[in-house]
């Protein structure tokens, strides 16, 4: 545990906590539309795996705002997308589920679930092809291992051994489903142990994230084929904003709320006498004008004209691409 290693990853996961809960208070205020799906208590997950996979193209699923912050994006370029206005990192034409940045290789937001794990395979393959062994790194919640596109990307990376790793946030919710209700077991790593290695991890711990996916960029990048991890999580708030998450427990939230991956960091890292109270007290303060930055920006951002309902929906240059 070194400390410059805490103080990243305790500013990248406090900012993407204190963003979040703007635009949960954006979003009760009538400023945000659409769907919205909080990322909080799952911080460690998105910063540890961004921080690790830094090279790389990055498929991601729609909770993906945390992910976006720690890949190196704007938060205010995401803030105004979810306002839906035209300084947003999609022209303000996606929202929340979109954040699409190929300068970042960051290829995200896919509202389908399952259907990032086809595409990214995809890309992997071509990048296979290309003799570039950067890789591709896939990222899904639990529910969607359920799904077919889940099962065949991982049967054709295998088969084909190609430079991609799957990972998966086991939250144990799909909604309100909770994961062994629709699964004969609730420890997923066992779906893609046959097929290549496979192991589940202590999400709510960025050291242990990011260590693993150090683990298994190297393996990929070795040309040893496909790499699956299993991340034990849990989001604080329902699946969307629509969402009151009655389904669950005070006793269980209460259990994962001990684990809060920000706060046990903060507090082992001061136990241990690595990072100084003086950091955390700053890196706060900072974060706080930053998101409200982002709010102010967004806020007083234009809307999209009228005219941008018809661009980018339809790619020209892709049909010489495919021929
Ligand atoms: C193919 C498909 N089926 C159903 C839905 C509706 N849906 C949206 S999110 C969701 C739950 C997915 O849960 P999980 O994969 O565990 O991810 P989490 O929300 O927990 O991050 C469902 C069923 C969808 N968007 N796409």
């Amino acid at each position: 545990m070194k400390a410059s290693e805490v103080k990243t990853f305790y500013y990248l996961m406090k900012l993407g906590r204190r963003f979040e809960e703007a635009a949960k208070e954006e979003y009760m205020k009538g400023n945000i539309a659409g769907f919205l799906h909080l990322d909080i208590g799952q911080e460690a997950v998105s910063v540890g795996t961004m921080q690790a996979f830094d090279k790389g193209d990055v498929f991601t699923h729609y909770r993906e705002h945390v992910l976006a912050i720690a890949r190196g994006m704007d938060p205010k370029v995401i803030m105004a997308e979810l306002f839906g206005k035209k300084t947003g990192i999609s022209k303000g034409k996606g929202g929340s589920m979109h954040l699409f940045e190929p300068n970042l290789s960051f290829y995200g937001g896919d509202a389908i679930v399952g259907g990032q794990f086809p595409m990214a395979v995809g890309c992997a393959y071509a990048r296979k092809l290309e003799g570039e062994n950067a890789g591709v790194f896939a990222i899904g919640g639990d529910g969607a291992t359920n799904g077919g596109a889940f099962f065949e990307s991982i049967n054709l990376a295998a088969a084909w051994k190609l430079p991609i790793i799957f990972f998966i946030e086991n939250n144990y919710y799909a909604i309100g489903t909770r994961i062994g209700w629709v699964s004969p077991f609730e420890e997923l790593y066992n779906k893609a142990k046959n097929y290549m290695p496979s192991v589940r991890i202590n999400g709510m711990d960025v050291f242990e994230v990011y260590n693993e996916v150090m683990k298994a960029k190297e393996y990929i990048e070795n040309g040893l084929g496909p790499y699956f991890i299993e991340a034990e999580t849990y989001r604080f708030e329902g699946h969307s904003m629509s969402d009151n998450g009655k389904y669950r427990s005070e006793e269980e939230m209460e259990i994962f709320k001990r684990r809060d991956p920000i706060e046990n960091l903060k507090n082992k890292a001061l136990k241990l006498g690595i990072v100084e109270k003086e950091f955390f007290d700053e890196t706060d303060k900072k974060i706080e004008k930053e998101i409200a930055e982002a709010v102010e920006f967004a806020a007083n951002s234009p809307e999209p004209e009228i005219e941008e309902l018809h661009t980018d929906v339809y790619c020209k240059e892709c049909e010489n691409v495919v021929s």
